[in-house]
């Protein structure tokens, strides 16, 4: 603290020096000097955006000052660098989390007091980075806070959008996108780094000639053109330990040398076009459902930044004079998914072509720089690039991938003799139909190390999706439990929580999650258990102005708020949360249903803009909102919302207020999920599927403090070989009957029959994720949580055992196990 220079500053009549510049007056005047140097206002002309930007500037320089002794000590130590790969990194906003782990928010506060500025007002003008679709991208973001907060040397590597993740508007029940803008005003996060600019090259040809001395074949690509990376850093503060790691994001731009020979033909609009073509690759940020014509700029975006990124490894490590055959021991390359598995081929290609070292050696280079973390079972999300379009943008990769192809199945056969349908199915090229090249094979051959997100999740990897892989290299595959930071999850999202943790605790659960196990000591303190449920009405309310200020809804603080907040996917079933709601409609209206206790269903989340079932399930829950807000026997009972463009920040202001977290996801669908996480930090009870990370939630909290309902995975599994008939469990269930018939004859929507009959078509015909078959048990569960909630005793009992027993869930443990089994990192240096 404080041996930074310290700032002499003008503020109209007083000059003072800023003795420590963490302190209000140092913050205050910093302030001001920004207002005036970069922002270039008067203070009194400036507009809430404006002293965001100038309060942004000057956290920002008290982040590069521990920047700098952060980047030297990792030079002067050699260290081992953790790369994480990802096409995704859903940060949030930066101002207050940075603050927060810099331990500057009281001043920063203090120091808007003196101003007349409310720095929750003015931290609300930040444009949220949505460089990421959801989960995946999220936990990217969670893992650069831990590793920085474990001081784990670590870069992360992706791409700078210059769309993220669409804005989503709700227009008469329906998703309607935006386009987001977020980098229009500039931002102050990010740092251009010259030095880093790489050149990424693209399609042609290849050639080999014979080396003149050995006579061995030299392979050589031919490109057709290239394009320029220009790398963005965001620093990436630790939790109150002065370091800060990098994010280093690339950005698509023509090369220059490529206008001016256009240019020096006399085509200018020529060379304008290529600029912008060459731009688009960085562009936008896709989401999950790519056409055929996107498929081939997403494998540009993926090719393009795992090249930069590799070849920054490179660069560096040549800096630092190390020798290219320690590459492995320098650098660890996590792959998040397979977007940058291309980098196997890539570093294959850097080492046998560019660097001259032979097959073998690279390969064992290669292999032990990788670890590759798997995301999805779902198989329709298993990337496969079709042949043709693989081969024209990378035709030297495709080469050495049928090499790295024919090499491994040679292993394989005389691993498992006679078995060619085995050989078949592990080939890194699918040739069922089309030919495709089959990323998940390649990241497998390629890594020392294959993870699964959650014990269910890596358990099926082995047993299903990747068993032929497991039974070749048994070692190769391990489990790594999701994780959330706490830091931004519960500190950022809840002050008044982590003021009472604080108070009862201490301050050592920021970085040891596990100590919030002490709360136990509280669960039968009934004056505890009501300062718990006051604060959680609180958190409440607060939701509830917001909600009240942005949709001009009111909500009734004593309602239960049960919340369902991610991506809209059949798979994570909001249509099963909204049937039952449905459910209790018509028991209401019947009369059958009479001391039931008031809730709110909040729903947030976007689908992918061509996933039109998904887009389907909007509007269903947004008709069941308007059908049970406007009916007189159900409003004051039942209230449903779907908050619009649900995202980061929007998050941190839900998890706090939700009593009731629904986790639904048909069981074997989910690999983890994380909202579990932050949910169960902030104290919120969970309604759940034995799927993904609730399994190991509910083993944590016990199980009488989780509402499990539904099928097993292997129940799932058997009731598909056996044919599953949705139909059955209509017939068979007199409410689903009644919901399904309304949803059909339009009861619900004030006679309208034909917007909802495809999905009744489908939940009655096909049914992929047992919905139908769930659903009573679901009912039943749901009934279980509302009788329990009526009881508030035994309610705030279950919420802060929730909270005590969610240790697990830090991602400083998830960025702990990676250490020890993946990266091999010693974190008691
Ligand atoms: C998307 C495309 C291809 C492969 C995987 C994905 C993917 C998976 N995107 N998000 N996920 C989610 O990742 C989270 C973090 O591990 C999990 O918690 C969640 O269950 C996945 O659905």
């Amino acid at each position: 603290h404080g041996q930074q220079p310290s700032e002499t500053e003008t503020s109209g009549t007083t000059a003072i020096a800023a003795q420590d510049n963490r302190s209000a007056d140092g913050i205050r005047l910093a302030f001001l000097r920004h207002m005036r140097r970069t922002i270039g206002k008067p203070v009194e002309f400036s507009n809430t955006l404006d002293q965001y930007r100038a309060m942004a500037h000057l956290v920002r320089d008290r982040v590069m000052d521990d920047w700098i002794t952060t980047v030297e000590s990792y030079v002067q130590h050699n260290v081992r660098v953790v790369c994480y790969l990802s096409a995704e990194f859903l940060l949030g906003p930066h101002l207050l989390n940075a603050m927060l782990n810099l331990g500057i928010t009281d001043s920063a506060e203090k120091a808007c007091d003196e101003l007349h500025y409310s720095l929750t007002q003015l931290a609300d003008e930040e444009p949220e980075p949505g460089l990421g679709n959801g989960g995946l991208g999220r936990l990217a973001a969670c893992y650069m806070d831990s590793m920085t907060t474990l001081e784990v040397p670590a870069v992360g590597y992706g791409l700078r959008y210059e769309f993220g993740i669409f804005r989503q508007e709700i227009r008469d029940g329906w998703q309607v996108e935006h386009s987001d803008k977020w980098l229009e005003y500039g931002n102050p996060w990010e740092i251009p780094a010259s030095e880093a600019t790489q050149h990424v090259s693209f399609g042609g040809h290849t050639e080999t000639t014979k080396d003149e001395k050995t006579g061995e074949l030299i392979w050589k690509w031919v490109p057709a053109f290239t394009v320029k990376g220009v790398a963005y850093d965001t620093p990436i503060p630790g939790y109150r330990n002065k370091q800060v790691n990098r994010l280093r994001l690339w950005k698509a731009e023509a090369e220059d040398s490529f206008d001016l020979e256009i240019f020096n033909r006399g085509d200018y609009m020529g060379a304008v076009r290529d600029k912008m073509e060459s731009e688009t690759i960085s562009k936008v940020l896709y989401p999950p459902d790519e056409t055929e014509q996107g498929k081939r700029l997403r494998l540009m975006q993926q090719y393009f930044f795992t090249s930069c990124s590799l070849q920054d490894m490179v660069r560096l490590h040549k800096l630092q004079k190390l020798p290219i055959e320690k590459f492995a021991d320098k650098w660890s390359v996590q792959l998040n998914d397979t977007h940058p598995s291309i980098g196997i081929a890539e570093l294959m290609r850097i080492l046998t072509d560019e660097e001259e070292i032979g097959w073998d050696e690279a390969w064992t280079i290669t292999q032990a720089t990788f670890g590759y973390t798997n995301h999805t079972l779902l198989p329709e999300a298993l990337e496969k690039w079709p042949l043709p379009i693989f081969a024209s943008l990378l035709p030297r990769h495709i080469e050495i991938i049928y090499e790295i192809n024919r090499r491994f199945l040679k292993d394989m056969q005389a691993k498992f003799p006679g078995d060619t349908a085995r050989w078949a199915r592990m080939s890194l090229i699918g040739e069922d139909g089309e030919k495709q090249v089959r990323m998940a094979n390649l990241a497998v051959v390629g890594s020392k190390m294959v993870n699964g997100v959650a014990k269910l999740h890596s358990e099926l990897l082995k047993e299903d999706t990747l068993k032929d892989f497991y039974e070749a290299f048994p070692n190769r595959f391990t489990n790594v439990t999701n994780g959330v930071t706490p830091r931004r999850w519960l500190m950022l999202a809840d002050p008044p929580l982590t003021a009472l943790l604080n108070e009862v605790l201490g301050t050592a659960w920021h970085t040891d999650l596990y100590a919030l196990r002490g709360l136990e000591d509280y669960v039968d303190d009934a004056g505890f258990l009501d300062k718990w449920r006051k604060r959680q009405e609180e958190s409440k309310g607060r939701l509830g102005d917001f909600i009240k200020r942005s949709m001009d809804v009111s909500l009734n603080p004593a309602s239960m708020f049960d919340v369902q907040v991610k991506r809209i996917h059949e798979y994570k079933r909001q249509h099963l949360n909204a049937l039952h709601i449905l459910g209790l409609y018509c028991r209401i209206k019947s009369g059958e249903l009479k001391d039931l206790p008031p809730r709110t269903f909040l729903f947030g989340g976007k689908a992918a803009p061509s996933y039109t079932y998904a887009k389907l399930m909007i509007k269903l829950v947004c008709t069941v909102g308007e059908l049970v807000g406007k009916d007189p026997q159900t409003k004051d009972l039942l209230r449903v919302l779907f908050v619009p463009d649900y995202s980061v920040s929007l998050g941190q202001r839900i998890y706090p207020a939700a009593d009731l977290s629904e986790q639904i996801s048909t069981a074997g669908k989910e690999a983890s999920g994380t909202g579990c996480m932050k949910f169960m930090m902030n104290g919120a009870v969970a309604i759940g599927t034995l799927d993904g990370a609730n399994i190991e939630i509910r083993e944590e909290v016990g199980e009488e403090n989780f509402f499990l309902f539904g099928l097993t995975a292997p129940q799932i599994a058997e009731k598909q070989k056996a044919g599953y008939r949705p139909r059955d469990f209509y017939e068979k269930s007199p409410l689903l009957r009644e919901v399904m018939d309304g949803l059909r004859d339009g009861r619900f929507s004030n006679g309208d029959r034909d917007t909802f009959a495809p999905l009744v078509r489908d939940l009655l015909e096909v049914d992929r994720y047992f919905v139908m078959a769930d659903f009573d048990d679901y009912a039943r569960a749901q009934s279980e949580a509302g009788k329990i909630f009526c009881d508030s005793k035994k309610w705030s009992r279950m919420s802060l055992l929730n909270t005590a027993r969610s240790g697990k869930f830090s991602s400083d443990r998830s960025i702990r196990e990676y250490c020890q089994n993946i990266w091999k990192i010693n974190l008691d240096r």
